[in-house]
């Protein structure tokens, strides 16, 4: 996926979460009609891809029922599909929710768990031939903020997706469809977040596209108090979005796709000026 006639950068995908509880959005767009306005005005804001989720994955958020997860989010993939052209992506870590979703539309399963909620989760993406992506998270979402540990973080997510990518190659995934997520916030400190925020470019040198999800999420609260609600971490989430531009991820996963698609344009072309002087 790139983008056509335009200056060299990591794509925007714009979160929908057709939850009533998601940290930053839940409950803004429950029912189809306001999901997919929302969905249509994430579009005209720049988003180059869609994520649609129907289960949250906070810490502490309760699961949902597969059929719950279905019902949410496949009527706007179906609609989006019909009517737009900018690729759909669902965050699930249900096989059953995915495959519902690919036959609705969607081209690209998210998975914050990297295919281990379930024993088929491998071999139904090979089957689907959806891009998948692949995140990083220590232990589940109920508890994941509990204790997290590690030695040298980098290191231990970079072993992980690896191994994630070779399980999702030897079950049959194509290589130029797997992505992956440091899974930033998922069972994680605010120095293990800025660890990995700095060190993108270990993640990047792995050999396949990685996507970088820091928006909005509470390490940039932790960093400036007063940006306590969701909605004002907008300038934090552009700051990382950059880091991540800078490391060279193939896109960011963003709640205010406008401004930070605006932040992405400008750091290309000042990038861009930069390598024409070159010598
Ligand atoms: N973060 C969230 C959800 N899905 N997927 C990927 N690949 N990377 C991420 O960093 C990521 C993700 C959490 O954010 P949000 O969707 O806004 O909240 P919630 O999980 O509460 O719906």
């Amino acid at each position: 996926m790139t983008r056509a006639s335009a200056p060299r950068r990591p794509l925007v995908m714009g979160v929908l979460n057709l939850t009533p509880d998601s940290f930053s959005d839940g409950g803004r767009h429950a029912d189809p009609p306001a999901a997919l306005g929302q969905a249509q005005r994430l579009i005209a804001q720049g988003a180059d891809l869609l994520d649609i989720g129907g289960e949250s994955t906070r810490p502490g958020a309760d699961p949902v029922p597969a059929e719950i997860e279905i019902a949410r989010v496949t009527p706007v993939i179906a609609a989006l599909a019909r009517d737009a052209t900018t690729p759909i992506s669902v965050d699930t870590m249900k096989p059953e929710v995915a495959r519902a979703a690919m036959a609705a539309g969607a081209t690209i399963w998210n998975d914050v768990t990297a295919l281990r909620h379930a024993p088929d989760s491998v071999d139904v993406a090979a089957e689907l031939g959806c891009q998948v992506v692949l995140m990083h998270m220590q232990g589940e979402p109920r508890t994941m903020q509990a204790a997290p540990r590690y030695g040298d973080v980098t290191a231990e997510v970079c072993d992980f997706l690896l191994a994630r990518a070779e399980a999702a190659l030897a079950a049959g995934v194509a290589r130029d469809r797997i992505w992956l997520d440091p899974g930033i916030g998922f069972g994680k400190t605010l120095n293990h977040n800025l660890s990995l925020l700095a060190r993108l470019d270990a993640i990047v040198a792995l050999g396949f596209p990685v996507l970088l999800g820091a928006s909005r999420k509470r390490f940039i609260a932790a960093l400036h108090p007063a940006a306590d609600a969701p909605e004002a971490r907008a300038p934090g989430s552009i700051a990382a979005a950059l880091a991540g531009a800078q490391a060279g991820v193939a896109a960011v996963r963003v709640h205010d796709v406008a401004d930070t698609a605006q932040a992405l344009d400008v750091w290309a072309a000042i990038r861009d000026a930069g390598e024409a002087k070159a010598p």
